[in-house]
């Protein structure tokens, strides 16, 4: 039985409420994580046990962490990789130690998701997060912060933290021998090193595809494609290296077929970000409501997917649109959510008993 859940950032960084989570109909748990630590750090006992206890507090349960962020020299390959990569292992002890037992994480280099617009304004006058190749080919890489920055309502965006921002030219620098095979020997050499932690706790390691699913800024970007995540699990073959299925992610490029990537990954999905959008061309879409005729995506076709491989980990509504004057960080609203939410449960709904 799979279980839904919604991500919330934590007390004072999301102006969503744990109240407000649990009154959505069928969320049992969230996705946390403690978003000051910057990565690269060990998180302590103490931190993840405070941030259960408030969890738990209204009824909700801590289903996985998004994200232990990967410290940049794990992904260059750097000397001090190791040093960065025992924290990484101290984290998973401490969350393992505390019966939390996924962890949700990625391996872009400098920039995590990347958008060209976040309050792209729709008929209705509703607003959408956006993407266009065309512009984000006009943008200097340097400039990129700041431009998501001036839009975010004043949140910090996951993945785009100010200290790693004002250092820009410095990480483009560091990256410039790391290509797509080496990212692919640097994700490797991490997980062999984390994987015994991972079993002695049945932690799921699930990694998050790149979004948009090919490469930006001429940097190399490898989870893309069903190619590309067979590579990953068939290259550390153990059941806690698994991925975050993220239908959003994947679906950015149209040639991803996303029911046959699910299908061809069964015991390998540990986590779903199940979301639509809406393909204009090549390198053009925009996000859309998670309902199948609002965008591009079989809404159906992916939980009949997941359903037909015995899917049994979290699953979350993603980015919605911003509606009804909610002011939130973008994409991460709790009505549009909450309608992906029940809109979700009601496919699984169907799909269950149509299957009986
Ligand atoms: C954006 C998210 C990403 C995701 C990370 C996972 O909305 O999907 O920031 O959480 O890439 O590490």
């Amino acid at each position: 039985m799979m279980e839904m859940t919604l991500r919330w950032f934590g007390k004072g960084v999301d102006s969503v409420t744990l109240e407000q989570i649990r009154q959505i109909p069928g969320v049992k748990g969230v996705i946390t994580t403690l978003y000051d630590i910057p990565a690269g750090e060990a998180w302590t006992k103490e931190r993840v046990q405070a941030v259960k206890k408030e969890v738990e507090a209204y009824g909700l349960e801590v289903s996985g962490i998004e994200s232990v962020n990967i410290h940049d020299a794990i992904k260059i390959g750097s000397p001090e990789r190791d040093k960065y990569i025992e924290n990484y292992i101290k984290t998973l002890e401490v969350l393992g130690e505390e019966g939390i037992q996924l962890v949700c994480y990625n391996f872009m280099p400098v920039f995590d998701w990347t958008r060209s617009d976040l309050a792209k304004v729709r008929e209705d006058g509703s607003t959408v997060l956006s993407y266009d190749q065309e512009i984000i080919d006009q943008i200097d890489p340097d400039k990129m912060f700041e431009k998501l920055d001036s839009k975010s309502n004043g949140f910090v965006l996951p993945g785009w933290e100010p200290e790693r921002m004002s250092q820009i030219k410095k990480l483009f620098e560091m990256y410039k021998d790391v290509d797509e095979e080496k990212l692919f020997e640097n994700l490797k050499y991490f997980l062999e090193a984390i994987m015994p932690t991972c079993e002695k706790y049945g932690i799921k390691m699930a990694i998050h595809p790149d979004d948009p699913a090919w490469p930006v800024f001429g940097l190399p970007r490898i989870m893309l494609n069903k190619e590309n995540i067979l590579r990953l699990t068939t290259m550390v073959d153990h059941p806690c290296n698994g991925v975050t299925l993220c239908t959003g992610s994947l679906g950015s490029n149209p040639d991803n077929n996303i029911p046959d990537i699910i299908r061809s990954l069964k015991g390998r999905i540990h986590f779903a970000h199940v979301r639509n959008l809406r393909h204009f061309s090549k390198g053009k879409f925009d996000e859309a409501a998670h309902l199948s005729s609002d965008g591009s995506l079989d809404m159906f076709a992916i939980m009949k997917a997941l359903y037909d491989i015995e899917f049994d980990g979290p699953v979350r509504p993603d980015h919605g649109r911003a509606i009804w004057g909610e002011i939130s960080m973008p994409g991460y609203g709790l009505y549009d959510r909450a309608l992906g939410a029940t809109y979700l449960n009601g496919l699984w709904e169907a799909i269950e008993k149509a299957s009986r």
